[in-house]
Parts: structure tokens; C-alpha cells; sequence
């Protein structure tokens, strides 16, 4: 050890809080654990917060040591006090913290996961790579949509995850934890909203080329307006309302598109990709890849793998123009 070198805390401070300026200006906005939304998601970031002092504390006390060590008292230390450091350094007080942080984190267990008095079930199934939404409604009956995941603000709501495909892993961090999808089985995950807003939600476990295009929308609303929306999506397609759309839906019907979607109200009862039945209503197509203008209609069904390599849905790009637009008018209008 060369005496008399100085360290430079200021560079090394200053380099610190860039780096954590960099990181935590990430944790702004619909997509961020350190922005609860939900009871799960305040649980999980309480968790984080205590897992983050401990981690500076204990930072901070080995520097301290270390600091103690090189600068302070640098001569050698005697036997019985280096064999005290690695006993009480080593061993118990590692062993008392991660103890009482492991007790802290399991505690909270049995709540994040209880389902109890759920007032409304979900099911999703992730597949590759869209997002397959079923309300299991009482009155108006079962429906199914897509890539959209819309909750009533503090309600308890129960999402059963599976999938037909690869493990895929649901998770929005702004209202609870994260959870896989796992062929051949169902798991529970129990979401209570609390503040209303659009959050983003993300398929957590690689599963394949088109992995990282694999969004949706969770959108938290007031409880008649979700409703009123639920009741909305459990009517059948509204018919075509001009000439446009009229000849957009018979283009639909006669290029096959209904071997794989539903619309329902119309002969299309495909059961392959989502169900189109309201499609003009989701604030995203493609799980979360374009937006749901007319335009971006027109470009998924021409351009399908440029957009998503490797869907599971053929592109159109042979058809006409005007075929193409009217479909695309037809779809953005069932609202
Ligand atoms: C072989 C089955 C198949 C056929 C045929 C098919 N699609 Fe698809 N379609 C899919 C699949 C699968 C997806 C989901 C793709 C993804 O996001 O990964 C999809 C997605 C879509 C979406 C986006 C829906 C959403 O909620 O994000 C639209 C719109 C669509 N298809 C329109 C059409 C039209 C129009 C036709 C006919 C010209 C058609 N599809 C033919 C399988 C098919
Ligand atoms: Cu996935």
C-alpha cells in the first residue's frame, strides 16, 4: 500500500450520481416498480426500498472498514482482532441481515398472492406474441379481446395465466408482480388498482424471435365507466355504416381472414389470432407494436413481418390497395 496517495471521493461521488440519475430517470412514467399503481406493486417497492438501504448501509460499512484499514490505521492488525472481523464481518452479520430481509420478503408472501374475495376473473393466455384476454363476465356472458388488459380502480381482480405455446411471463410493474405462463397449468395472480391510468404491461420471459413486441395496454379505469365498457365489448360487432367499410368486410370475409379471427355478429369465427369483434376500441394493434389508426390497419395487414418477424399471420401485401384500405376502414370502425 503507497502512503500518502490521496483518493478522489469528489470524481467518484459525482460519477455515482450520474449513474443513478441515468438509471432512476427510467422509473418515470406507465412502466416503472418505483411508480405503484396497485396494492402488489407498493408491496414490491417497499421491498425495494428496504432492500436498497440495507444494501448502502452495508456498502457504506465496507468502505468504512476499508477506508479504516488502508488509511487510518494501516499497521498490521493482531490475531485475535482480524479473527473477531472475519467472525463478526463474515458470518453474523451477514447471517443477521439477510435473515431479517429474507423474513421481510417472505412475510409479505401469503397477501400478494391471496385471492379471497376477488370480484372479477381474468383469464390471459400468452401466446406467440399477443396477449389472448377473456372476461369471464356474469351477465352478459364470456368475452374475449386482446392485447388489452382493462380493471376497475380498487377492485380486487383474480388474472389466470396460462399458455398454449412456449412459457411466456406476465408482468406490469405498475400494479403487481410478475408472473410465467406455463403450458399445461394456470397460475394465479390477484391485481388491485388503485390509481386509474394507462399503464404498460410486457412479456417478461423470452419466448421467442418476436419476444420484445409483445406488449399490452393495462388500463385502469372508474368502476361504471369500466362497466359501461364491459357491457360495450360483450355486444356483438356493430355492422358496416358506409359503402367503404361495407365492401372492407367483404373483402375480410372473402380473403380468409376469418379462418383465423373472430368478428362477432359476422360469419368470421376463426379462434387462431385475436378476436377482431371491437377492434376499433383497442388503443394499440399488434400487442403494443402500432398504433390503431386507419393507416396503422392498412401497413399490419400488408406489411404483417416487417413489423413482427415471424407472426403467425400471413401478410397481405398482394391485395389491391383499395382492398387493403377498406379493410383496414372496416376494422378500425368497430368500435
Ligand atoms: C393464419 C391465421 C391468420 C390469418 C389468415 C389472418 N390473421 Fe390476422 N392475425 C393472426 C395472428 C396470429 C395475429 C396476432 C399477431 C401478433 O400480434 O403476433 C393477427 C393479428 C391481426 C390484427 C391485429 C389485432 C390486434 O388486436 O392487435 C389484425 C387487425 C388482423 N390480424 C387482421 C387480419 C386481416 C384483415 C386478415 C385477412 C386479410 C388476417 N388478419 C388474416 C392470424 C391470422
Ligand atoms: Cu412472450
Amino acid at each position: 500500500m503507497i502512503r500518502g496517495r490521496k483518493p478522489k471521493p469528489p470524481f467518484i461521488a459525482w460519477a455515482l450520481a450520474l449513474l443513478a440519475a441515468a438509471l432512476l430517470g427510467g422509473c418515470e412514467g406507465g412502466q416503472s416498480a418505483l411508480h405503484p399503481a396497485g396494492r402488489g406493486a407498493e408491496d414490491i417497492a417497499q421491498l425495494f426500498w428496504w432492500m436498497w438501504i440495507g444494501g448502502a448501509l452495508i456498502w457504506a460499512a465496507v468502505m468504512a472498514i476499508a477506508f479504516y484499514v488502508t488509511q487510518a490505521r494501516p499497521e498490521a492488525h493482531s490475531e485475535s482482532s482480524a479473527r473477531w472481523l472475519i467472525l463478526g464481518g463474515g458470518i453474523i452479520f451477514p447471517v443477521v441481515v439477510l435473515t431479517a430481509l429474507l423474513s421481510y420478503g417472505l412475510a409479505m408472501m401469503p397477501e400478494l398472492r391471496s385471492s379471497g374475495d376477488a370480484d372479477l376473473r381474468i383469464a390471459v393466455a400468452g401466446e406467440q406474441w399477443w396477449w389472448r384476454v377473456r372476461y369471464e363476465g356474469d351477465a352478459g356472458g364470456a368475452v374475449e379481446l386482446a392485447n388489452e388488459v382493462r380493471l376497475p380502480v380498487g377492485r380486487k381482480v383474480i388474472i389466470e395465466l396460462s399458455s398454449p405455446d412456449v412459457i411466456h411471463s406476465f408482468w406490469i410493474p405498475s400494479l403487481g408482480g410478475k408472473v410465467d405462463m406455463i403450458p399445461g397449468r394456470v397460475n394465479q395472480l390477484v391485481l388491485e388498482p388503485t390509481r386509474t391510468g394507462v399503464y404498460r404491461g410486457v412479456c417478461a420471459e423470452y419466448c421467442g424471435s418476436s419476444h420484445a413486441l409483445m406488449k399490452f395496454e393495462a388500463v385502469v379505469m372508474p368502476v361504471d365507466e369500466f362497466d359501461s365498457w364491459l357491457a360495450a365489448q360483450q355486444q356483438p360487432a356493430q355492422a358496416a355504416q358506409n359503402a367503404t367499410a361495407r365492401q372492407g368486410m367483404a373483402a375480410f370475409l372473402r380473403n380468409g381472414c376469418g379462418a383465423c379471427h373472430s368478428i362477432r355478429g359476422t360469419d368470421a369465427d376463426g379462434s387462431m389470432g385475436p378476436d377482431l369483434t371491437h377492434v376499433g376500441s383497442r388503443l394499440t394493434l399488434a400487442a403494443g407494436t402500432l398504433g390503431a389508426q386507419v393507416t396503422d390497419f392498412e401497413h399490419w395487414i400488408a406489411h404483417t413481418h416487417r413489423i413482427k418477424p415471424d407472426a403467425y399471420m400471413p401478410a397481405f401485401d398482394m391485395l389491391p390497395e383499395a382492398e387493403l384500405r377498406a379493410m383496414a376502414h372496416y376494422l378500425s370502425e368497430l368500435k
